[in-house]
């Protein structure tokens, strides 16, 4: 179902428009209201008049994460605390948390997002939508919540954790809508699969949103196979809202930006001029209806590349690629850049490999080391080094010719590699402490 049709299939010249007199009004507030949008916009030597259609947006500041971190925790808010509903923080590993501020308004629009995904995958009155991302200050949980309620959906607010009981209410509430990370998702299934009280069978899912995290098209079959679900893609993050800045349609050909509310554009991360139309490069927000703490182009670091080709679904709103990663998560080994995701989409190319798997790069005597841990599933797994060769071998020249970098494989038993409930961590580069 489309949620709002206005919006999600609006003409892309009545959209242009709309995203114009959005800017334009956003830029005159912020000159207005916020001492940090004045400065930047200052150094840059210009005033709102020189915003007069969206396609002057690249005259504005860029907002960084290190601008968030140096304005915590308010710096950006621009109304009066009495307008303040709720607070989120994304945690970061390092220094301070990003911040953001919602008003009334901010959490309707945000609800608004995540149920427009949710709508797609069909999600209405009469399902009981499980939400396994972590209540909190991480915006997942009550994000996935609201939009469920917005939809008129059953919340089950199990949060993330506790595995077990999470599976048994799963079956006796009859969840049949799942949203949680992926890395959960898949956690979740091997629980199911290695119980001896339930069996999927005995489950009624239907439906999975997974985000927060990158995933890959081998993912999703391992999921949907794994879960009998379809399993759809939210994205978000926290500077914008949180999930539901985008999600796929019933098609699960990309991701619908809701351009509307999130303006996109894609930039070359080292000239920071935008890319030609298709090009990979990183996604930056300006986010176009926030009230409490709105944000002029954030450079999000997540590299991907937008799609203007319209959707079978009749949706008009952008699509965007799969998130390749995040220009800091990506690795340089000797030389070569290394996304930890692009092993992940390799290992599921193998039906012998779980698509589990963990990085630890180390320098040794001036030398970058590769080391990747992975899983052989149950039926696939011996002891006996001799019995893993014939596995190792072709995992290791797909490695080779997709990464350009020879990498030290170990494997272990199934199950072994740590799961996590919420964003999962798959590297562990050494070299940084050195
Ligand atoms: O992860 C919000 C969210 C919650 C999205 C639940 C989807 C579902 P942050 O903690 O601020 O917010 O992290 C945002 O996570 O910039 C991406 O790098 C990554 N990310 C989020 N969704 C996806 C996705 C939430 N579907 C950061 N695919 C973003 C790939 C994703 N990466």
């Amino acid at each position: 179902m489309i949620l709002n049709p206005k919006m999600e299939c609006m003409s892309r010249e009545d959209m242009k428009k709309l995203q114009s007199e959005r800017l334009v009004k956003l830029v005159k507030t912020c000159y207005e209201k916020s001492k940090f949008y004045r400065r930047k916009m200052a150094e840059l030597n210009i005033t709102p008049d020189d915003i007069k259609s969206i396609d002057d947006i690249h005259k504005l500041p860029f907002t960084t994460k290190t601008d968030l971190r140096d304005e915590y925790p308010f710096g950006l808010m621009i109304v009066p605390p009495t307008e303040i509903r709720r607070i989120h923080a994304s945690s970061g590993t390092t220094g301070k948390p990003v911040v953001d501020v919602y008003t009334e308004n901010d959490l309707k629009m945000w609800a608004e997002g995540a149920a427009r995904v949710m709508a797609a995958g069909g999600v209405g009155p009469g399902d009981t939508v499980q939400v396994s991302y972590g209540y909190g200050l991480f915006t997942g949980g009550l994000g996935a919540h609201d939009a469920a309620a917005m939809l008129g959906a059953v919340q089950l607010p199990t949060s993330a954790g506790n595995s077990e009981k999470q599976i048994m209410l799963m079956k006796d509430f009859r969840s049949n809508v799942l949203a949680c990370t992926p890395s959960y998702a898949l956690h979740l299934a091997e629980c199911i699969e290695k119980s001896d009280k339930v069996s999927i069978e005995d489950m009624h899912l239907r439906v999975g949103f997974f985000g927060a995290e990158p995933w890959t098209e081998g993912m999703r079959k391992e999921l949907e196979e794994k879960l009998h679900i379809k399993a759809i893609d939210i994205y978000g993050l926290t500077e914008m809202c949180g999930p539901g800045v985008g999600g796929e349609c019933e098609c699960q050909n990309g991701t619908h930006l809701w351009e509307d509310m999130f303006y996109p554009e894609i930039i070359n991360p080292d000239t920071l001029e935008p890319c030609a139309p298709g090009e990979f490069g990183e996604l930056v927000f300006t986010s176009l209806c926030k009230e409490a703490m709105p944000i002029i182009r954030y450079r999000t670091r997540d590299l991907t590349r937008l799609i203007y080709e319209p959707c079978k679904c009749g949706r008009t709103a952008v699509r965007m690629d799969r998130i390749l990663g995040r220009s800091d998560d990506m690795l340089i080994v000797r030389g070569v850049n290394v996304f930890p995701s692009t092993v992940e989409a390799i290992l599921t190319e193998f039906p012998a490999y779980s698509p589990q798997y963990f990085i630890t790069v180390d320098r040794k005597n001036n030398e970058d080391m590769f080391d990747l841990d992975v899983e052989l599933r149950e039926e696939y797994f011996s002891p006996n080094p001799a019995k893993q060769m014939p596995y190792i071998k072709p995992l290791y020249d797909r490695l080779v010719s997709v990464l350009g970098i020879k990498p030290n494989i170990h494997i272990l038993p199934p199950n072994t590699i740590q799961r996590s409930i919420g964003k999962a961590k798959h590297v562990n580069d050494k070299r940084q402490f050195k």
